[in-house]
């Protein structure tokens, strides 16, 4: 060819288009917007599809439904307006509650004493008519488990259950790679698995369930009994003044240091907690739990220990591991946005 016509016909080498920088991109900044809702806390967090936490905001949780709700929107309009600015594009909202809830309506249908005024209460409406977004709603328990399957140690695992330790206990149970609610959506309520006859009140209204012994709950208030009666200091311990604050961490701080009371106290809560996981075993057989919350690494000694004298031969073999996520309750909120937005 000549030149010009070289010109005219020879263009530039077309630049290759790289996939992968695409969806990265789309893994960046497709997000959910998560709500967790617990005896103690409420938490929201922007969530982007590869479960990175992009940003956390946490509240106590109100004591009232109409301070609650206020609350809820308050802070969700707040993390809409930051994801702007974070560059995510929030495709819905997932929330994860405590108590009974039905899914498929949105609706938590009963709360324990745990949190109260959180009974036949719609919370789809409200949220996504003030934002003007898709809501999927499920048990906190349940969204831990959803958390593990897509995230966590469950990934890949057909049947597994995790117990997540916070204000109460919660529990999600995975079958056949589902999540199971139950006839009244009252499935995997793993907290209130009744170990003793009597035992300790639950905020349930019974007694001896295992978040009796074993919650964040049930060990602060033998933490405050103990500092009450001056037996929970021990040497080597930061001085505790006021017992408001006293928690369930410093009990297990008074048991590494020797403290006798603790110690028993902490023998058993893990006691009670693994011989709920034995029942639970012999129930559903799972090949795995997950233990999860700020207590799970204390436990995870005390349930083996437990399974390998209690449980039935067929179920000694299966593994309780502590979860390596930061926030399971919030992420399987996420998990319940980024799978049906995306789903084909
Ligand atoms: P919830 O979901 O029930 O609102 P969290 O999962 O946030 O609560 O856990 C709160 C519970 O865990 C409280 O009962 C508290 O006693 C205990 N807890 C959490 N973090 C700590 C901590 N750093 N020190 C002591 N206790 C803690
Ligand atoms: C209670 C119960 C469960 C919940 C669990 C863990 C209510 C309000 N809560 O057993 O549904 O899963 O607490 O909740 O009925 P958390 O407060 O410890 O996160
Ligand atoms: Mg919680
Ligand atoms: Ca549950």
């Amino acid at each position: 060819l000549d030149e010009p016509l070289q010109k005219t016909f020879c263009f530039p080498p077309v630049k290759e288009w790289d996939i992968s920088q695409d969806i990265d991109h789309i893994l960046e900044t497709q997000s959910a917007l998560a709500v967790d809702l617990g005896g103690t806390n409420l938490r929201v967090a922007i969530v982007s599809m590869r479960g990175k936490m992009v940003k956390k905001y946490t509240q106590a949780n109100p004591r009232t439904y109409e301070t609650r709700m206020e609350l809820i929107l308050k802070m969700c309009t707040e993390a809409v307006i930051d994801a702007v600015h974070l560059n995510c594009r929030i495709l819905g909202v997932g929330v994860s509650t405590g108590g009974r809830v039905n899914p498929q309506e949105g609706v938590i249908l009963h709360s324990t004493k745990l949190i109260q005024e959180w009974s036949s209460i719609d919370i789809r409406t409200p949220i996504s008519d003030a934002l003007h977004l898709p809501v999927w709603v499920d048990n906190d328990g349940n969204c831990a488990a959803l958390a593990e399957k897509k995230f966590g140690h469950g990934k890949g695992v057909e049947n597994f259950v995790t117990i997540i330790t916070g204000t109460g206990i919660g529990g999600g149970i995975i079958q056949h790679n589902e999540l199971i609610h139950g006839s009244t959506f009252c499935a995997a309520e793993l907290g209130h698995i009744m170990v003793s006859l009597d035992g300790p009140e639950c905020m349930c209204g019974s007694r001896g369930c295992i978040e009796a012994y074993a919650s964040g709950m049930a060990l602060q208030k033998e933490a405050k009994r103990l500092h009450d009666e001056e037996l929970l200091e021990v040497e080597g311990m930061v001085d505790l003044k006021k017992a408001e604050s006293v928690s369930a961490i410093h009990l297990i701080n008074a048991a590494r240091l020797g403290n006798r009371k603790a110690e028993a106290v902490l023998r058993t809560a893990g006691m009670a907690l693994g011989v709920g996981i034995v029942n639970i075993l012999h129930m559903v057989n799972p090949s795995l739990v997950i233990l999860s919350g700020v207590l799970a690494a204390h436990y995870q000694a005390p349930v083996q220990q437990v399974i390998g004298q209690r449980a039935l031969t067929s179920a000694q073999n299966i593994q309780v591991l502590t979860s390596d996520l930061e926030e399971p309750a919030l992420l399987g909120a996420a998990s319940m946005v980024l799978d049906y937005t995306t789903r084909r």
